[in-house]
């Protein structure tokens, strides 16, 4: 750790970044000796984490690193990975070694920070932070070096990011909340699946981006989306279809839905997750107004596109 810690060398921006104030403050207090600094040889400040935080805490200025003590190197470093190269690498490492000791509040915490920095996105959050984290969590479990119990708690720690996450939107969406012309869209998961996860990850994208949505949680009986969609003219259905679920059933489930499909309510279909098989592509040539199966968040955004600029051309 010591090793790791000293190691780490900031510039005097990283340091204002992490502490939330302003480059020219950081200069000042390493001007007045309160903070330790060294020069490169071309003039530049050189700060180390390590003297940063003791700085901070005694301060008591709050910082992203500050919940991880005594993990904050390896929290920077893995920060810095990803905003600087775009690699997941080093903070899923981190996490599955908290995994693995049972540090579940950690990762729960890692996760509400990245959730909320701006540099990753919801689409990267979800598609590559949370959802390549859990193919590990299955793999360790599949190898038997998790037991089912830890796999729950990493999977509940990841649903309640979620469902944080959510509810910080909501609150700050609030005023924008409600709106008269917002499109309806329903969400849930295939029946016969507990997966719920990235069902909640659609419904937060959704939400961001203005539509109201009737969320039906895991192992939503394939006829009650559509009799849901009906009973609230939703325009979109979205139905997350993570394994055990295949691809035989997804061809049932389009056809029970076109069997409950009413014209006069148009709506487009969405289909997303790790699907086992590959889908007969007729079943793509439905009546939906729009069909597509996604293997990811950010691909859903393409078709979300395609419906706002219908629902713009289309008199309402
Ligand atoms: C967590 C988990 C569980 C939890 C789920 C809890 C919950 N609240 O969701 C519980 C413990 C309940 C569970 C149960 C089971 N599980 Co499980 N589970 C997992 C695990 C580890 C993570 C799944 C997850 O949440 N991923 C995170 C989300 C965010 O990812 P995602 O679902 O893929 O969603 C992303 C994309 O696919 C996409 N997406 C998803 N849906 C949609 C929808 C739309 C419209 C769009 C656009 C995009 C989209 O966007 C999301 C963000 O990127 C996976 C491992 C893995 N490789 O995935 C195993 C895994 C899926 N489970 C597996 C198994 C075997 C089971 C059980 C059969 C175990 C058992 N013997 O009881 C049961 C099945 C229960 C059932 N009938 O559903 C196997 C499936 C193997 C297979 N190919 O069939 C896996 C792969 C583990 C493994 N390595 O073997 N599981």
């Amino acid at each position: 750790m010591d090793r790791f810690n000293s190691g780490l060398t900031l510039t005097s921006s990283e340091v204002a970044e992490l502490l939330e104030v302003h480059p020219s403050t950081v200069k000042r207090w390493c001007n007045d000796g309160e903070l330790i600094s060294e020069k490169t040889a071309g003039g530049h400040r050189r700060l180390n984490l390590g003297d940063v935080m003791a700085f901070a805490r005694a301060r008591h200025i709050a910082t992203v690193l500050t919940p991880f003590e005594p993990y904050e190197p390896h929290v920077w470093a893995a920060l810095q990975e990803l905003r600087q190269e775009g690699s997941f690498g080093r903070l899923h490492a981190l996490a599955m070694s908290w995994v693995s000791r049972g540090q579940i509040r950690r990762l729960g915490l890692l996760y509400d920070a990245l959730a909320r920095d701006a540099s990753v996105g919801l689409c990267r959050f979800c598609d590559d932070g949370v959802r390549d984290l859990m193919v590990r969590v299955g793999e360790a479990w599949a190898r038997g070096q998790l037991r089912v119990g830890e796999e729950h708690l990493v999977s509940q720690a990841m649903y309640e990011v979620l469902v944080k996450l959510r509810s910080d939107q909501r609150e700050q969406m609030m005023p924008a909340r409600g709106g008269p012309d917002r499109p309806v869209a329903v969400v849930g998961t295939m029946e016969g699946n507990q997966h719920h996860l990235g069902s909640m990850c659609v419904r937060i994208l959704l939400e961001r981006r203005g539509w109201e949505v009737f969320y039906l949680g895991p192992d939503v009986p394939i006829e009650d989306f559509g009799v849901v969609q009906r009973g609230r003219s939703a325009e979109l259905v979205c139905i997350s279809l993570a394994p055990p679920t295949a691809a035989g059933d997804v061809a049932r489930a389009v056809r029970v839905l076109e069997g409950l499909y009413d014209p006069t309510q148009p709506y487009a279909l969405a289909l997303g997750g790790e699907l086992r098989g590959d889908v007969d592509r007729a079943l793509l040539a439905g009546p939906f107004r729009d069909l597509e199966i996604h293997d990811s968040l950010i691909s859903l955004c393409g078709q979300l596109d395609r419906l706002d600029s219908l629902r713009a051309g289309s008199p309402r």
